[in-house]
């Protein structure tokens, strides 16, 4: 949103505040349309896509457990919630949408990297209304002639992230165990690898889909192409933070996918993206913005560190 308002374009947001928070937007607030509502909600949602000619749908019900333990819940906003955007958008004649897909649409893959030829084997219900997400988007390219663009991300972290919630990103949850000297846990052995990724990437990503020729129709993974463990994660929190902290390991979480890495080339090639930020840079970065939210903690969200972006 913030590099959107940088390069000018009138943007209108439609968010329920059910995981992210208002302050967050407080630096380009008057800015912005911002419109407090749920995608479960298609007149809400046709209110929000007025004379829109983009379309970026990032609102979801995350998390891989939680859909475990409420599949119905998951895919009430995850399908029926991207099916109204969908809806909408083609109503409105918007010109392209833009889908936040997600990694776990492949499951367990006997290699890695992850290359988006791979048939899609989801192993939680999370990753199966990801999956259908893109099908229904391409769907409707084909249908109703709406351009579309998936991209499947790969554990996007960064700051903003809400760390307060038993659902919340690894990334969010370390970083304040750190904070507080709090005991760090992990759910399995800890040698499950991901292939973290910084928000300004995905930032990077959503702009070039937006206007790629060729791109329409596909879907491509937004991921570094490396892969780090939860373990290795604590020792990077450890030298970034100084602080030395014991790790509680609990049993493995339901749906879990072992490893994930990206094979990028796909969204080099037809997007031209290139990530900027190595998992190091944008885990001190994470850091040091937690960090400054608990030094002011009744202050506007600080602005996240940004790298410069060439319009
Ligand atoms: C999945 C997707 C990701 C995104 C996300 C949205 C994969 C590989 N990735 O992320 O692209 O769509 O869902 O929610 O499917 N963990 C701990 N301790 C904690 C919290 C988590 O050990 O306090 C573990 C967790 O069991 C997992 C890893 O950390 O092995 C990452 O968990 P996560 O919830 O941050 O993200 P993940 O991989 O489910």
């Amino acid at each position: 949103m913030d590099e959107l308002v940088r390069r000018g374009h009138s943007v209108v947001v439609l968010d329920d505040l059910s995981s992210g928070k208002e302050e967050n937007l407080a630096e380009f607030r008057n800015k912005i349309t911002l419109i407090k509502g749920s995608i479960t909600d298609i007149e809400v949602v046709r209110k929000a896509m007025h004379e829109a000619e983009c379309v970026l749908h990032l609102a979801a019900r995350t998390s891989v457990p939680r859909s475990v333990k409420d599949p119905i819940e998951t895919n009430r906003i995850n399908i029926d919630g991207a099916l109204n955007v969908l809806v909408a958008a083609r109503d409105a004649k918007v010109k392209r949408i833009v889908f936040a897909a997600s990694s776990s649409a492949y499951g367990e893959t006997a290699t890695l990297p992850k290359v988006e030829t791979m048939e899609p084997q989801p192993i939680s219900p999370y990753g199966v209304t990801k999956y259908v997400g893109e099908l229904y988007a391409q769907t409707f390219g084909r249908c109703y002639g709406l351009e579309n663009v998936s991209l499947r991300y790969f554990n996007i972290f960064g700051p903003r992230q809400d760390p307060g919630s038993p659902y919340s990103g690894v990334l969010a949850k370390f970083c304040t165990a750190f904070l507080e000297e709090t005991q760090p846990v992990i759910f399995g052995d800890g040698e499950q690898t991901r292939d973290f990724t910084y928000v300004e990437d995905a930032v990077q990503a959503n702009l070039l889909a937006c206007e790629a020729p060729n791109a329409s129709g596909k879907v491509f993974n937004i991921g570094v192409g490396e892969r780090f463990s939860l373990n290795q994660t604590v020792a990077l929190l450890s030298k970034i933070s100084g602080k030395s902290l014991e790790v509680k390991y609990d049993p493995p979480r339901e749906g879990d996918i072992r490893d994930s890495q990206a094979d990028i080339s796909q969204a080099r090639e037809f997007l031209g993206y290139q990530p900027k930020v190595g998992f190091e840079e944008g885990l001190r970065r994470t850091f040091e913005w937690y960090r400054a939210m608990r030094e002011k903690p009744s202050a506007p969200a600080p602005a996240p560190p940004s790298t410069p972006v060439k319009p």
